[in-house]
């Protein structure tokens, strides 16, 4: 998918995005003013944090995104941007407003953020989306983030546009070109560090512009689910047994979410890569629009199973250890997440947009997605395999340590862990897997 697809599927974007927005404004509000977000000043400092703009923000206007810019929906009318470019010599001011997009707004460049009150005129029928109540107050704008209309817009955000599956499609081929670089990064003996820096030349992003931090787990770190280190010591050659990569890209501020276990060798670790990619092909495979993630996560519980059973790791029925929350052991997360321009991309337990929450099925708290898979909709398919001593230390002292061959086991912690992670869009009723045509298992 080239950039200009993105760019020719942009406007029916925004039509269906101000189509969403008057029918979650009716009876709440007249407009909304979606703010991009203020730059947020470290504690007696004068530095800042990473700008990280407000997704509302981002679902409308491509990149870059700056910072105190609002955009102004009112039903019915041509959505408005007051673009922020301050006179400023210490720092580089925003480029003008340019590309494909620009043509579907009003453009207003602000000087000062003192002229706002008088540009949104009478404020008080509008409802404020953003993070800065004090700075929306000045302006006028009491009615801040109302609940009812977050939980619409939200619902409707997991159903994506093609210009949204285009941006996406896109932020998988850079994430995979990063991907490439790290697993050479990692041949070749470099260290933690090392791997993150290639990661992130290879893609062009700051670490803050990727879509999160960057998980590069070497060895015993891959047990770590979300570990967020980078050592800078490199292992000697013969040290080196496991990279787990988690790295995502952005494009147009839309995600990808990627990850790649490598191991060196042959050995019952590699065969157990080699199992995991099985199953997950074969998840994939089992996804339909209408399906229910609940049950896929469920079905990955019980492969999980399969795979340890054939490697002598366990000796018991899969539904007997999934039932008996011996697979969550080794897979204590959830199958995956619905993507977008968030990486956890909002209302995955989101049923309806009145804001029903679905929670997840016993046992398995952290599965982030329970409604139901339907066209348009991108999430990932992530499954794990890790051998986390603490857990197991669990699973040892309790009533199902019989069914586990701890030697072997044991011999797999210095190894950490395994996850394979694909984004998966659903498109004209057929599974398109966004990541590997940039990136074969
Ligand atoms: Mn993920």
């Amino acid at each position: 998918m080239t950039v200009n697809t993105i760019d020719t599927e942009y406007a029916a974007h925004v039509a269906t995005l101000s189509e969403r927005f008057a029918r979650a404004l009716d009876g709440i509000a007249d407009g909304a003013v979606i703010h991009s977000g203020s730059g947020h000043v470290a504690f007696l400092d004068d530095r800042h944090y990473p700008f990280i703009p407000n997704p509302h923000y981002k679902n409308w206007i491509p990149g870059p995104h700056t910072e105190d810019c609002l955009l102004v929906i009112r039903p019915g009318q041509r959505p408005q941007l007051l673009f922020h470019q301050p006179d400023d010599y210490w720092y580089q001011p925003p480029e003008d407003p340019s590309g494909f997009w620009t043509g579907e707004f009003d453009i207003e460049v602000v000087r000062s953020l003192d002229a706002i009150s008088n540009l949104l005129g009478d404020a008080s029928k509008l409802a404020y989306i953003g993070e800065h109540p004090d700075a929306a107050a000045a302006w006028g704008l009491r009615r801040q983030n109302p609940e009812s209309l977050l939980a619409a817009l939200h619902y409707d955000r997991a159903y994506k546009t093609r210009y949204e599956l285009g941006c996406m499609r896109e932020a998988n081929r850079v994430a995979a070109a990063g991907h490439i670089a790290a697993k050479d990064a990692f041949e070749a003996g470099a260290s933690e560090f090392e791997i993150q820096a290639s990661y992130l030349a290879a893609t062009a992003h700051r670490e803050h512009e990727t879509p999160y931090g960057s998980i590069v787990a070497l060895n015993e770190h891959a047990a770590v689910l979300h570990y967020q280190h980078y050592d800078v010591a490199r292992l000697q050659a013969d040290e080196l047994r496991t990279l787990l990569i988690d790295a995502g890209a952005t494009c147009q501020g839309y995600a990808a979410d990627v990850t790649r276990t490598y191991t060196r060798g042959d050995g019952p670790f590699a065969a157990l890569i080699d199992a995991m990619k099985t199953e997950q092909q074969g998840i994939i495979d089992e996804i339909a629009p209408g399906s229910s993630y609940a049950d896929l996560h469920l079905s990955m519980q019980r492969r999980i199973a399969n795979v340890l059973t054939d490697a002598g790791l366990l000796n018991m029925d899969a539904d007997d250890a999934v039932e008996h929350g011996v697979t969550f052991t080794f897979m204590p997360h959830g199958l995956g997440h619905l993507l977008g321009a968030q990486t956890h991309d909002v209302a995955g337990q989101q049923t309806d947009t009145g804001g029903t929450h679905e929670p997840p099925p016993a046992g398995h708290p952290a599965l982030r997605l329970t409604r139901p898979i339907d066209e348009g909709m991108v999430f990932t398919i992530e499954p794990g395999l890790y051998f986390i001593p603490s857990l197991l230390s669990e699973l040892r002292a309790g009533e199902y340590a019989h069914a586990v061959n701890w030697t072997a086991v044991e011999a797999m912690i210095p190894y950490g862990g395994i996850r394979i992670e694909d984004n998966i869009a659903i498109v004209d009723g057929a599974t398109e897997n966004l990541t590997q045509p940039h990136l074969p298992l």
